[in-house]
Formats: C-alpha cells, structure tokens, sequence
C-alpha cells in the first residue's frame, strides 16, 4: 500500500523502541495541542500543561477514564519549534513491557492519536525546517547503517556536510545564471559588451558534482555490505578462514573431506566494510544426494556474490580440479584466489594468489587489504579523496542529473548558440540540486523518502 502523508498537525505516536520486552521503552508523540491532550493521561496533569519545553518530569501515566495507574514513567516536554519535529511533542519513557506498551498506547488512541507512519517525525521535522532533506535521509541511514563507517558517514551527512556542498555549489551556479540573465532581458544594444560565459567555472562545477555521484557505489558499499563467498575443494581450509574472519568458532573444522554440507553465512566487517560471509560445501564428486543438493546451493550463492574467495590447498598445489572449479566460476563474479595452508605449502604458488594460513592466521591482513580493494573497485580511489559519500539512489540521479545538464549548457556555448538555449540547462542543473537538498519536493518524492524509515522515526 502506498504511503501519503496528507496531515502535518494531527496527533501521531509510535513506539520508537523495539516492540519487545527491554528495561525501558520510549514512546513518542507529537502533533497540535499535544502535551495538552496527554496531560490528561497524566496523574500530574496541571503540572504538565505548564511544563516548559525541554523539561523531564517523572509521573505517572493512567487511564482517564478509571484513573487506574498503568505504568510509572518519565516524560520529556518538547514545545515548538524546539524538540525533534519542531511541533509540539512529548516522548514518554516507559517500562518495556509489552503488555504495558501495549495499554498506553491503546489510551493514546482514545485520547485522539493515532499510529505514525514510517519516518513521519522526520518527515514533520523536515517540513518544519529542522534539516534538509539529505540529513532527513541520514537519519535512517544512521538508524540503518552496519558499520562503524557507514554511521560516521551518514552522521556526517546529518549534521549537514552534503548539503553544504551542493548548496555552494548552486550558489554558483545561481551567480551564473542570473549573470545570462541579465544579458537576456537587455537588449544587446543597452549592454556595451557582451559577457562572457565562465566556462571553466561551470566545468568545475560539473567535475565537484561528478564526483560527488561517483561515491555512491562506495557509499552503498559502506551502508548495504556486500556478500563474499568462500569457495573451494572439500578440505581447501575455508570452514577454517571463515572462523578466523568472524573471530569465533562458528563452523565445524575436521580434516574429514565433506565436513561442511550447507552454506553458513555471517555478517563480519572487513576494514568498515559490512560483509555478509559465507562458508560453503566444499566441491568434490560427492559421495551420496544429500551433499551434492548442498554443493548445488553453495555454488548458486557463489554465483549471486559480489566476490568469491576460491581457496587452493598449497599443501596439495594448483590441481586440474582447481583450474575445472575456477572455469565453470568465471563469470561475472569478481575472484580472489587464496593460497591456504601457505604454513605447509610444498608446491609452487599461483603467480596471482594471496598466500595465507588460516591456521596461524599469517597473510590475514593483505587479504582483507586485498578485498577491500576489489569490493571498492573504481570508488577506492574515491574513498581516499572524499569525506562525504552518498548512498542513496535518489541522490545519485539528481546528481548526475545535474552533471548532464551542465555537459549539455557548456555544449550550447561550444557550440556558439544562443544564450536563452543555455539558460535553461543551468536553470534545470540548480533544480536537481534543488531537488536533491528537498529545496523543491512533491508529495511523490516525499513519500519514496520516508516510506522506507522506521516507525518511530
Ligand atoms: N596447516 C594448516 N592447516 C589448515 C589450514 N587451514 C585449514 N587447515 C586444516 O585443514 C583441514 C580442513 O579444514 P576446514 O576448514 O574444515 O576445510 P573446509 O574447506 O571447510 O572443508 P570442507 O568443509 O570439507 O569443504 C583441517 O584439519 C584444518 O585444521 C592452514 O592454513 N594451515
Ligand atoms: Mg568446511
């Protein structure tokens, strides 16, 4: 079902913590009149009508109707513009009992709330003017984010790094613009000379842009993770280096050939990247249905992978059954080759395999290196240069958006047309970055933003 927010003043509350049991649970609130209505599910009611915004005041919370005391909380007061939605708000700080959530809620619906849509806290605080709509959008990154450094990145861009660096540079491209402008509404006879279009400047402009759209797939990189598959003849050592990886004991290490029947998988982080890790059923002629079906799904995950780590046993060299596996797994999906066991390797070592020992753990760190790099392809170079990141789709088509219109106004110059077939390329370059700050925003692009937040948020 497709999500509208029509209203921006009715009451709305949520529970912003998991709905489970915890040592405490916050609720919030927000809406017109809000701290007026709750106050009326407050035992201390009159001291709440009065509270001054950014107070906490400890109470307890009943139902209006019987007086029963349903739990004992602590509320914090936000009165507008102050607190997260710039509207009234209150954010009541409960037990985290289910059946106690449960019951306040219920009373918050009879006294005139109802339930939040996805990101519709943010959504208010957006149209009230606490943030632009890039730090709208780090805000679920955040909430979102599975590594260290995708939460530094998206609080980067919440505390307003990405927005200043498109808002400089359609500044800019303002100043140029109104600078067509003004030659435009004059006849060329009232100017004395004509001017003269900044090309470099808008060059530059479109490279700061570009780039900026080229660190998406390293900022999706950071924020969704991708997934590697360790892959490999039975005994090859990858139950072996997937523990290493994740630190702990996780799958089942024997020098039986066959060990792992199905894949395993695990979040890990390699170097602030999120991986999601899988350990696979070593490829041999199986011996009975039951291990050929798991060797048929470990290699459907390899194919669906964003890298492959294909283990060779140095203690047996580069086999014919190495060089089979690695015809039938080239294809799309990147691939390292490790050189497990390199402590008891007899045999020579591929010229392009990363030697390593799962068993001493030597050779460790220049894989991780290693995968990192490959994972980042082209963004590695990227990465180094830039603080701010973007992982959001829509961000990277208004982006490039931009960048396209910029290519197309210094082509109409080159190509010595007329300025009014300029201006309106620069005009549609500002409106992408325009669209992209939430400067200029419909309701279609308001709901695609915030249907995908939490609940709560
Ligand atoms: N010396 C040495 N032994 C290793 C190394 N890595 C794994 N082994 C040993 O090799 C044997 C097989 O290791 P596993 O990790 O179970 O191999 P696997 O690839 O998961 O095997 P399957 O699950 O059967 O496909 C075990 O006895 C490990 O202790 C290594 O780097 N050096
Ligand atoms: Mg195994």
């Amino acid at each position: 079902m497709k999500t509208r927010y029509y209203d921006t003043e009715d009451l709305i509350a949520a529970l912003a913590t998991p709905w489970g049991e915890s040592a405490l649970a916050i609720i919030r609130t927000s809406g017109l009149n809000c701290i007026e209505t709750i106050a009326a599910c407050f035992l201390g009611q009159e001291r709440l009508i009065k509270a001054e915004s950014g107070t906490l005041h400890h109470d307890y919370f009943i139902d209006p109707e019987t007086q029963e005391h349903l739990d004992e909380i602590v509320a914090a007061v936000y009165r507008a513009p102050s607190g997260y939605t710039g509207q009234e708000s209150l954010e009541i700080f409960c037990h985290g009992s289910l059946p106690g959530i449960q019951r306040i809620l219920e009373t918050l619906h009879a006294a005139g709330f109802r339930d939040a849509r996805p990101g519709e806290f943010t959504m208010r605080a957006f149209l009230n003017g606490k943030f632009d709509l890039t730090s709208a959008e780090a805000v679920q990154e955040i909430v979102s984010a599975k590594s260290k450094k995708a939460q530094a990145l998206a609080l980067g861009r919440l505390s307003g790094n990405l927005f200043h660096e498109i808002d400089t540079i359609k500044h800019e491209l303002v100043t140029i613009l109104s600078m067509i402008e003004v030659q435009l509404d004059y006849a060329e006879d009232e100017i004395e000379e004509s001017i003269e279009l900044p090309i470099t400047a808008i060059l530059d402009l479109r490279e700061k842009i570009a780039q900026l759209a080229a660190t998406y797939s390293t900022g999706k990189l950071f924020s969704e993770g991708a997934r590697v598959v360790l892959a490999g003849r039975t005994n090859s050592g990858k139950s072996s280096l997937f523990n290493l990886f994740l630190k702990e004991d996780r799958s089942i290490v024997s020098e039986i050939h066959g060990t792992t029947r199905d894949y395993i998988e695990s979040w890990v982080t390699i170097r602030g990247i999120p991986v999601k890790l899988f350990d696979t059923a070593g490829y041999r002629e199986s011996m009975d249905s039951i291990e050929e079906e798991g060797i048929r799904r470990s290699a459907k995950v390899a194919e669906s992978a964003d890298l492959i780590l294909y283990l060779i046993d140095g203690s047996l060299g580069f086999t014919e059954e190495n060089k089979n596996d690695l015809k039938q797994l080239s294809g799309e999906v990147e691939i390292i080759l490790v050189w497990n066991k390199a402590d008891i390797a007899a045999k020579k070592q591929p010229a392009d395999s990363i030697a390593v020992s799962a068993v001493n753990g030597t050779g460790f760190s220049v894989l991780e290196e290693n995968i990192c790099t490959k994972l980042m392809g082209s963004g590695a170079s990227v990465f180094r240069d830039s603080e701010i990141m973007i992982d959001s789709l829509r961000q990277k088509e208004l982006l490039d958006r931009a960048a396209e219109s910029l290519s197309e106004a210094v082509k109409t110059v080159e190509d010595k047309m007329p300025l009014d077939v300029t201006a309106p390329e620069i005009s549609d370059a500002i409106d992408a970055l325009g669209e992209l700050t939430g400067e200029i925003t419909s309701a279609d692009i308001l709901d695609r933003v915030f249907s995908g937040f939490c609940v709560g948020k």
